[in-house]
Formats: structure tokens, C-alpha cells, sequence
């Protein structure tokens, strides 16, 4: 009976450490094509789809693990440190492959809006998303 009360006290200890590793989740604020508006994007571009994730007074963007983020289902080709809102602090800009971006389930016609949703996590595990309207400008060939 003692050892299983041992083991149960290691059980809820270890749980109890655990927690505060257990990171929060939380919207953040990204920016689909930097400093443009709109952000018009051609699906069948053959071109990248740069995306910043701000730095802003909750989200430090250099917490950003950049190989679990993904843009519309695509991962980041690259990505890059940079002031690029020139407000002081670095953010993170990742570039996704347009194509390899899941447009489809919008882009059956041009010319119109849509959501660009994008999921990540930080080195701690926490996990993030953030959302920016996108400009449709062509219908999704084939
Ligand atoms: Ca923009
Ligand atoms: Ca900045």
C-alpha cells in the first residue's frame, strides 16, 4: 500500500512538473504578402507566397520552430529574420511554393477573397495560428 502511495505521489509530481511545459495556444497576427494590400495572389503563379509572422507585444516570432508551420497545407521553402514592418522588432517572413498552397476548395473562379490560414508551433510546443484575408485574382487551372 506504501509503494503504491509512492508511486502515486511520483505520478502527481511528475504531472505537476509537467505543466508549466504544457505551452499555450493563441491567434497571432501575420501578414500574407508583406506591406501589400491587397494581397492578390494568381494560384497558378509559379512563383513563392511570402508570409510574415509578426513580432507584436504577446508573440516574439523568434519562438517560431519555421518546420511545423504551414500556409493553406505547404511548408515553408525558407524563411528569414527581418524588421520587415520597420517597427523595431524582428519578425519572421517564411516563403511558400503558390502551387504547393492549397487554393483549391476556393479558387473555382477569380476575383474574389478568401481566407489564408496559417498553423505553427513554438520551440516550446505551443501551438499558433493566424489568418489574413487573400485576393483571388485568377481561377485554379486544371
Ligand atoms: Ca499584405
Ligand atoms: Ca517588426
Amino acid at each position: 500500500m506504501k509503494k503504491l502511495i509512492g508511486i502515486a505521489l511520483l505520478v502527481l509530481s511528475t504531472l505537476l512538473l509537467a505543466v508549466p511545459v504544457m505551452a499555450p495556444t493563441g491567434e497571432i497576427a501575420i501578414d500574407v504578402k508583406p506591406l501589400s494590400c491587397p494581397n492578390a495572389i494568381n494560384p497558378n503563379s509559379m512563383g513563392n507566397t511570402p508570409v510574415a509572422i509578426k513580432t507584436t507585444d504577446s508573440f516574439d516570432a523568434s519562438t517560431v520552430d519555421p518546420v511545423t508551420v504551414g500556409f493553406l497545407g505547404a511548408s515553408p521553402l525558407r524563411w528569414a529574420m527581418e524588421d520587415y514592418d520597420s517597427d523595431g522588432d524582428l519578425d519572421m517572413v517564411l516563403y511558400f511554393v503558390t502551387q504547393e498552397c492549397d487554393w483549391s476548395a476556393y479558387a473555382t473562379r477569380g476575383n474574389h477573397f478568401m481566407a489564408g490560414c496559417l498553423v505553427g508551433e513554438t520551440w516550446g510546443g505551443a501551438i499558433f495560428w493566424g489568418s489574413s484575408s487573400v485576393k483571388i485574382t485568377k481561377a485554379l487551372n486544371g
